[in-house]
């Protein structure tokens, strides 16, 4: 009986764990939007918002996390990447300066459809 308890409050503080993780407030870090340097973020929501993506390496594939609901991005690389609303590097594209984010991805007709990214040496 009490193991069984001690395994059900291991469980819970997992899932607080994770819950803490994903809740990490994004839009909290000036400057870099809680991107971190090296990466290209995609949040689920506008303004830096929601559950975070971070992505260190070009994708021809975001991954299902993130795949055609990105609505708001911070490219923390050191290059430009251009972003893309199909996978492999096809479709819409938008080319995005390293340093530089766009907070509602609707504005360049880009909201929920990105789906590959890679990093360029320009624009
Ligand atoms: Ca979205």
């Amino acid at each position: 009986m009490k193991k069984k308890t001690l395994t059900r409050g291991l469980l819970a503080a997992a899932v607080l764990a994770g819950g803490v993780a994903a809740a990490v407030p994004v839009g909290a870090q000036t400057g870099t939007q809680g991107c971190p340097l090296g990466a290209l973020c995609l949040y689920e929501d506008i303004a830096f918002g929601g559950p975070l993506v971070i992505l260190t390496r070009n994708s021809s594939y975001v991954g299902d996390d993130i795949n055609n609901r990105a609505s708001s991005v911070f490219n923390n690389t050191d290059l430009p990447v251009i972003l893309y609303s199909e996978r492999d590097f096809a479709g819409f594209s938008i080319c995005l300066l390293s340093g530089m984010g766009f907070g509602n991805l609707d504005t360049v007709g880009l909201d929920n459809t990105i789906s590959s990214w890679k990093k360029v040496n320009n624009c």
